[in-house]
Formats: structure tokens, C-alpha cells, sequence
């Protein structure tokens, strides 16, 4: 196996195929390891049952014992394995991941491009079917278990003719697929397409009709019988295109509702996404405004839901943006159960060209959101058929930070960004300080010089990349910035769109006012003069200047610095390479954000630094 793991480099051995359970993945990769980190040192494995995925790591002597579930024991193989390659104390007392269901979500088509995805092509399908490398699936599974992900779906929400046949006429090789990643703890899932039975001679698909509730009860019996731990199916329904219940004046509880129950029986869980929104809205319509679409479709029906569907909401109220207020709608359906929904996939955060990790801005999302409300995690993945995975080899970071904190959310993103430093580069203690400080800031370097203060969007329609103003201003989608020459914004608060009456109080006092609102979004919530003097003192137009222009120099500085860094090859030239077109990226986006503002407010820099014309 040639691909590069990254932040498992002493696991050079693949796994054999021959290694069906959990724990002989744990005692295979220990025997290989030990010996190279831990030498004279063995390892005891006991499992109980009732541990489930928790484990408990205990030495005595030379004898490293973990005790856990049939997945936990290799679950408390990596946490050991990676406390002894970084020098790490053994983790203390009983190990137990805080959410259930910590899912991937892969954007993959049968085609084997990725939606959204910078990594190269899909790592399961090409050319309308299945095609993997088993040896590979292997890697990625042990990726998986390391970092604590129990379920993986497997293809696109969007589901496109030939992937709806996973559910069909491919669940021999499902099964299979399934039967590799089964001895990893992760358990696969698919998305389907609502309008299914549809093109099996049933005239709609009504979750109320009959017809169409017999069809998916026997295709669930048909698709558990060939994988019967399916983790479920993933539906994205009524958003951007998509069939769903309200073609048949249905509301979303009942569209979920009629396919978890076919799946009940089984065990399997019914992932229904709350990304619904008007996507065919007229610019002039000011009395819509896109981030109230989930709560006002979802936060009624509180308490209607099946007991195995989970509502999956994206972490924001709109659409994966660098910085947005958590969704109220985690706050509103106390009776209902939720998932939050990362993007590790960097659509509009540096397409894994741009250094952007995550981990940061994950504990600001985390500690705003109702910790004891949302019970599973999702992310869409940043995988593909690149030799190291992730496009660029940084990125890996927010694979690892995920699945960290989807098993212990209380974590501080330094800690993971060091360990995930130091297992994949193990480099001298300066040069690991430089790369560690280099990501931590790698967020905020990136939203300086790209959309200022929470004002979102601003990039280039369609692919996401790259600086356009007013690029969305005049679309369907809902995303707005209504900029003129006094002032930029869109008035969210009680006075204006009302999107801030869907939160709990204590936000709507926090954002409820351009004074007590923290800066970075203040664009989010109101409308602003250019002239509107910040908490700092400076003029918001100013802070603008300051941001974009800090951003780039700040780019600048990160060019320097990895050049100097110890890194090995290739990711040296792959960090290097990608950085070259950051740098063009971020000049781009410093130079004509600030002309747009310069050209609308008619306001100079006060710095008299180059703003063109
Ligand atoms: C899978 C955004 C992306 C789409 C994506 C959608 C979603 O709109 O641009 O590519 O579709 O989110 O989350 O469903």
C-alpha cells in the first residue's frame, strides 16, 4: 500500500483481509507497533460485551491492558498507540465517546466525481459503478477507527441515476463494501432518492399513499437482508431540487416518519436533512430571508418525529460559511433527535488549496450549541482518491479534529492540532510549535481576507472559489449582502428580518444590538453604516481595510514560514504548491474586496495603502 496515512506513520503494515473482528485488528496493529514505540512492553486485550464502544487502558509493569467492547478494545488500541507515539500519559478511567452516531458523509456520485470535493476522484465508485481498491478501503477504515467515526455514507445526498441502484441492484457489492469496514466499527449508510418507487410502476411517492409505504417496507426487508447493519439511509428531500413530501402537500414529519418506519425493524436510523430553503428566491423579495427556512419548516413539527430519525442540521443557519451564528434550530426541538452537521469538504473555505483548519472554529460551534440537545454528529467528508486522501496534506487535520471531538467535544483545538502534528511529523519541538501556531490561525487569516464580519457569501458563484461581491446579489439563492454607499447588511433583528426571534434569549440579547454583538458578526446580524464606529474604535469600514489587507500580509508571513518547516516529502511540495495559489487567491480576494467597499462607501484608507480603482 503506497498511500500515505498520515497521523498513523508506525502502522506501515497493511491490514490483512484475513482479520474480521475487532480485535484482531487491535492485536495486529499492536503487535506491529509496540515493538517500535513501547519496546519490551506487551499488550492485554479483554473484552466486555458491555462496554460496547468504551474501553479502559490500564498498565501493570510491562503490561499494557485494555479492557472494552468488541469495537471499544480497538478503539483503546489507537488511543494507546497514539499516547505512546506522542509521549502522552495514558488516557485515565473510563473511555466512552460522547455522541452516538459519529458519521461521515461522502458526496461521492457513481460517477466518481465528488461533489464538492478536492481530493481527486471518489474513492469507491468510477465509471457508474463500484470500483475500490479493498487494500485501500482497509487503510481507510483503520483511518476511521483511529479517530473514533462509527458510520460512513457512502454516496452523494444528491442522489443521480446510477447511485440509486445501491439500494437495488448493487446491494451484492453494498454488502461486500459493508463486510470490509464491518471489523473497524464503521458501519456504511446510503442516501436515497425520495422518489424512488416511482420508477418502479408506483404513480407517486406520497409518504400518505399505501402503495408507496408497502414499497419501501419490502426494499428495507431486501436491503437488511443482504446488509443487516446498515446504519440506515440519509435523505435530503424538498432542498435544491430534490423530491420530497411537499409535492404531496406532506410536511417533513410525515415524509420522514413513512421511511423510518420501514426501517425500524431493523435497527436502522432515518438521517433527514433540515437544509431546506427557497432556492428560486426573487432578489427583490425582501420579506424572505434564507436563514430562517430550517427553523421555520422543522421547529413546529418538535416532538412528531419516529423515534429513529434524526434530524441532521447543518451548524449554521445558512449554508458552511467561515463564520456564522450557530443554527437556532439546534435550540428549538428539545423532544426530537438531532444531529450537527460540519463540512470537513472545504467548499467555501480554501477548496484544501487555502490552509483552513477547523479545529477552532469547531469550539466556538460547540460551545454554542445546546450540549445536551444534540445527540449524534455528521460531517461531509474531505476525502478522495489522492495519494494522501485529503488534496492537501494539512487537511488531514480536520479529518482527525472530527472524529476528536466528535468522541470528546470538550476538547481545546490546540491539543488536537498538536497531537495530529506531532503523530504525523514528528518534528523538533520549535518546528512543531511554528506548524501548530500556523494552523490555529490558518481560520482567521483566511475569513480576514475573504467575506468581512459575518457578511458570508461574496465568492464566485457555482464553484466556490475565489472573490466575486456581488456574484450572488442579484440570484435566486438567498444569499445577500445589499450593499450601497452608506452601508452594507442585512437587519436580522426584531425590526428587520425577525431571523433573530428563533433564538433563545440569552443570543437574542448577545446579537440583538450592533453594540453587544461580537464583531466578527455584526454583518451577520444588522446593517451597518460604513462610518459605524466598532468595539475597538475603528470605523467598520476601516476594520474592513485592516482585515483584508492583515490577511494577506498574514499569508505572506505562512508562505515564509512553511518554506523554512522540516517537512518531508512530498508534503513539503505539496504544502508549498498549494500555497503559491493561496497567496494568488488571497491577493485576489483582498484586492477587489476592498476596491468593492472603496467604490461603493467612496470612503479612503486611512493608511493611505494601495486600494485600486
Ligand atoms: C450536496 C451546498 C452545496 C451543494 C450541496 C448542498 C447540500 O448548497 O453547494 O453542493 O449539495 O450544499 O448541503 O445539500
Amino acid at each position: 500500500m503506497n498511500k500515505r496515512l498520515t497521523w498513523l506513520p508506525f502502522l506501515t503494515e497493511d491490514i490483512p483481509a484475513s482479520l474480521v473482528t475487532p480485535e484482531q485488528i487491535a492485536r495486529f496493529e499492536l503487535e506491529q507497533a509496540l515493538p517500535k514505540l513501547a519496546p519490551g512492553k506487551t499488550a492485554q486485550l479483554t473484552i466486555v460485551d458491555a462496554m460496547e464502544e468504551g474501553c479502559t487502558i490500564q498498565q501493570h509493569g510491562d503490561v499494557l491492558s485494555i479492557s472494552g467492547g468488541k469495537v471499544g478494545v480497538l478503539y483503546g488500541a489507537y488511543k494507546l498507540l497514539m499516547s505512546l507515539a506522542t509521549g502522552h500519559p495514558l488516557p485515565e478511567g473510563d473511555q466512552q465517546p460522547r455522541y452516538g452516531l459519529r458519521m461521515l458523509n461522502c458526496w461521492d456520485n457513481a460517477s466518481g466525481d465528488i461533489e464538492r470535493g478536492y481530493s481527486g476522484r471518489s474513492l469507491f465508485f468510477e465509471n457508474g459503478k463500484f470500483d475500490y481498491d479493498p487494500a485501500r478501503m482497509r487503510q481507510l477504515g483503520r483511518m476511521l477507527a483511529s479517530v473514533g467515526l462509527n458510520v460512513m455514507c457512502i454516496n452523494n445526498v444528491n442522489v443521480r441515476y446510477p447511485a440509486d441502484q445501491l439500494i437495488e441492484s448493487w446491494l451484492p457489492e453494498l454488502a461486500e463494501l459493508a463486510a470490509i469496514f464491518r471489523p473497524f466499527g464503521v458501519k456504511l449508510m446510503v442516501s436515497i432518492d425520495y422518489s424512488a418507487p416511482m420508477r418502479h410502476g408506483v404513480p407517486t411517492a406520497d409518504p400518505l399513499d399505501k402503495q408507496v409505504q408497502a414499497w419501501w417496507t419490502k426494499q428495507a426487508e431486501i436491503v437488511y437482508q443482504a446488509v443487516p447493519d446498515l446504519a440506515g439511509f440519509l435523505v435530503k428531500a424538498d432542498s435544491e431540487g430534490r423530491p420530497g413530501p411537499f409535492t404531496y402537500g406532506r410536511n417533513h414529519a410525515e415524509g420522514a416518519n413513512m421511511l423510518a418506519r420501514a426501517l425500524k425493524p431493523f435497527g436502522g436510523k432515518l438521517v433527514w436533512r433540515c437544509f431546506v430553503y427557497n432556492c428560486r428566491q426573487d432578489w427583490r423579495d425582501t420579506t424572505t430571508d434564507r436563514p430562517k427556512a430550517a427553523y421555520e419548516h422543522y421547529a413546529y413539527l418538535d416532538g412528531q418525529f419516529e423515534d429513529n430519525v434524526i434530524l441532521q442540521i447543518k451548524n449554521g443557519p445558512f449554508d458552511f460559511q467561515v463564520r456564522e451564528p450557530v443554527s437556532p434550530l439546534l435550540y428549538a426541538m428539545p423532544k426530537t433527535n438531532l444531529a450537527m452537521e460540519f463540512q470537513l469538504a472545504q467548499e467555501y473555505t480554501g477548496q484544501q488549496v487555502d490552509i483552513y483548519a477547523m479545529p477552532p472554529m469547531w469550539r466556538e460551534v460547540y460551545d454554542d450549541m445546546p450540549a445536551d440537545k444534540v445527540m449524534s454528529i455528521a460531517a461531509v467528508t474531505n476525502l478522495g482518491r489522492d495519494e494522501n486522501y485529503t488534496g492537501h496534506p494539512f487537511a488531514a487535520v480536520n479529518l482527525f479534529g472530527y472524529g476528536l471531538f466528535a468522541w470528546d467535544p470538550d476538547l481545546q483545538p490546540e491539543k488536537i492540532i498538536r497531537l495530529w502534528t506531532r503523530l504525523t511529523y514528528g518534528m523538533d519541538q520549535l518546528s512543531e510549535d511554528t506548524l501548530v501556531n500556523l494552523l490555529m490561525g490558518s481560520r482567521r487569516t483566511y475569513e480576514k481576507y475573504t467575506a468581512p464580519l459575518g457578511l458570508c457569501w461574496m465568492v464566485s458563484p457555482n464553484h466556490h472559489y475565489g472573490p466575486s461581491p456581488s456574484g450572488y446579489e442579484y440570484q435566486a439563492w438567498g444569499t445577500y449582502h445589499k450593499a450601497d454607499r452608506d452601508a452594507v447588511g442585512i437587519d436580522r433583528t426584531a425590526s428587520g428580518t425577525g431571523y433573530l426571534l428563533q433564538y433563545p434569549e440569552e443570543f437574542q440579547k448577545l446579537y440583538g444590538t450592533p453594540e453587544t454583538c461580537p464583531d466578527l458578526l455584526k454583518l451577520f446580524f444588522h446593517r451597518l453604516r460604513y462610518d459605524y464606529v466598532m468595539s475597538d474604535g475603528r470605523t467598520m469600514i476601516q476594520r474592513i481595510y485592516d482585515d483584508h489587507f492583515e490577511g494577506l500580509e498574514e499569508t505572506r508571513t505562512m508562505a515564509e514560514t512553511l518554506k523554512a518547516l522540516p517537512l518531508p516529502s512530498p508534503d513539503k511540495e505539496e504544502a508549498l504548491e498549494r500555497m503559491e495559489r493561496q497567496l494568488v487567491n488571497a491577493r485576489e480576494w483582498c484586492d477587489i474586496t476592498n476596491t468593492f467597499f472603496r467604490r461603493y462607501s467612496g470612503i479612503e484608507d486611512a493608511h493611505g495603502r494601495t486600494i485600486y480603482r
